[in-house]
């Protein structure tokens, strides 16, 4: 199969992207030098390429290029140590000499230096792979460096690469862990790239994750009830080793970066994917139990129907459009294609007639579990309910702009305030396209069936908000 280059930008991107590399990295059997001392070279090591590097000395590095325009943070948290497979190459780290100060347009418009290093060695990455099939970028929406380097680097890789497929893992705020006045600049600023410049986001909501963990009982071992980061990152590196399962081990039907997320994207705009992992579990746990499909089934159903919207007094049906369900584990039934035949009784209507794409709700099983786990599942949702994230921003955004507050933080980096409006445009037009989906779906389709859709759709409510403060290590 062919190659992936993972690019993580700023202080978040870098910090899940290296949690994701200690994750796999054990997955594959590698030790913490990058030397395999797995139980399976079949198993284990088949599809390795895709995301590692295999140096001389039989040392895999992992395929990565590590960005920041902070050059002592990507260093003091990531540079100094090599543990859990990080064997990084340690020309691919590209540091600046200084953060933006939370502004994007510092980090798209800023020094072309450091763009310039990333390039090369972007260039180089690409240069050693037989075949590249795309790009992965991990990066905040939030941050300057994450929103607006990370754009810069998507625009440089769809241009240069024009061939390879460009997914992002992107982290989109939440003020009870963050409230940097610029934050709603910045994530609109960025969403609005993403909406041209990738063809797949996994959209990891702070404020979804930090629910997660509030809600999730007893943290045992002594560990703070207050969530920080690193158990945030925690879930997140869960979800993106399950989202790549299919591109790292072999199964009947075996997926690559495109044909992986060809079921899920009804229209190229409508890409944010609302992703989720079962069973739940903190930092530093592991979870013993057999789980069967069906009970990991009900869990990523139930995570797809918590993602609740709000719109005033009004209660709202997010409709989940299609969704990929990876199943990971020994003794997991398949059919003969590699799916996992799910039972009625999950409510998901698979009438084409009824659907938003053919065929909306997939499945996959692995043999190789997830690090930590004897089983477990990975949901990938297109829903409408991405909305939320969006429209939280959008509000802010455009009464500060109508103030014009902070806004010459952004001009004085040779930004036009034009692209404000263009930006809030953009996602406003994404944002009526989702609703658009909502009232055909409520107006029935058709035939003016309106009872047909209402399983594949979730009943939105205001979610609670657990006021608790994010301790940040
Ligand atoms: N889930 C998660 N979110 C984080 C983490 N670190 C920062 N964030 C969020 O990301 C946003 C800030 O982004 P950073 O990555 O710190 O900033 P940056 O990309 O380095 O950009 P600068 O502003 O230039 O420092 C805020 O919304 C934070 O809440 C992390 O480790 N995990
Ligand atoms: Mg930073």
């Amino acid at each position: 199969m062919g190659e992936i280059l993972q690019i993580q930008v700023g202080r978040c991107g870098n910090r899940i992207g290296d949690n994701f590399w200690k994750i796999i990295s054990n997955e594959h059997g590698l030790d913490e030098e990058g030397k395999f001392s797995g139980y399976s070279s079949d198993e284990q090591l088949e599809h390795i390429n895709v995301y590692y590097d295999e140096s001389q000395g039989g040392i895999y590095v992992p395929r990565a290029v590590l960005v920041d325009s902070d050059s002592a943070l990507l260093l003091n948290t990531i540079g100094r140590r090599r543990c859990g497979g990080n064997a990084y190459r340690k020309q691919n780290f590209v540091g600046g000499h200084g953060g933006t100060g939370s502004n994007w347009a510092r980090g798209y418009y800023g020094s072309s230096e450091i763009l310039s290093l990333i390039e090369d060695t972007i260039q180089s990455e690409a240069e050693r792979c037989d075949r590249l099939q795309g790009f992965q970028l991990v990066h905040s929406m939030g941050g300057g460096t994450g929103s607006g380097l990370g754009g810069r680097v998507l625009d440089h890789v769809r241009v240069s690469y024009p061939n390879q497929v460009a997914h992002t893992y992107s982290i989109a705020p939440w003020m009870t862990v963050s409230d940097e006045p610029t934050e709603s600049y910045n994530v609109l600023l960025s969403a609005a790239r993403l909406v041209g410049d990738a063809h797949a986001t996994y959209l990891a909501d702070n404020r979804a994750l930090f629910d997660t963990c509030c809600s999730s009982g007893n943290r045992g071992g002594g560990a703070s009830a207050i969530p920080a980061y690193a158990d945030l990152n925690h879930l997140v590196s869960q979800i993106m080793s399950g989202t790549t399962t299919g591109l790292r081990f072999s199964s009947k039907l075996n997926a690559d970066m495109r044909k992986g997320t060809a079921n899920l994207v009804p229209y190229p705009r409508l890409h944010f994917f609302v992703p989720g992992f079962a069973p739940f579990t903190f930092r530093g746990q592991t979870d013993t139990g057999m789980y069967t499909i069906s009970e990991l089934a009900t869990q990523l159903f139930g995570v797809v129907r918590q993602q609740r919207r709000c719109t005033g007094a009004d209660t709202i049906e997010a409709v989940v459009m299609a969704a990929v369900m990876t199943f990971r584990g020994r003794g997991l039934e398949t059919d003969s294609s590699g799916g996992i035949p799910l039972q009625p009784a999950t409510g998901w209507i698979s009438d084409p007639e009824r659907c938003w794409l053919p065929d909306n709700l997939k499945t996959f099983s692995y043999s190789v579990p997830s690090h930590g786990l004897q089983n477990s599942g990975t949901v990938v949702a297109n829903t409408t309910a991405v909305r939320d994230v969006f429209e939280r921003y959008c509000q802010r955004f455009a009464s500060m702009l109508a103030k014009r507050k902070l806004l010459h933080k952004y001009t004085e980096e040779g930004m036009d305030s034009d692209e404000f409006r263009v930006s809030l445009e953009q996602i406003e037009s994404l944002l009526a396209e989702y609703l658009a989906i909502e009232q055909i779906n409520c107006s029935g389709d058709d035939n003016g069936d309106k009872q047909s859709f209402t399983s594949t759709s979730c009943m939105v409510t205001s979610s609670t908000v657990d006021e608790c403060k994010l301790s940040v290590n």
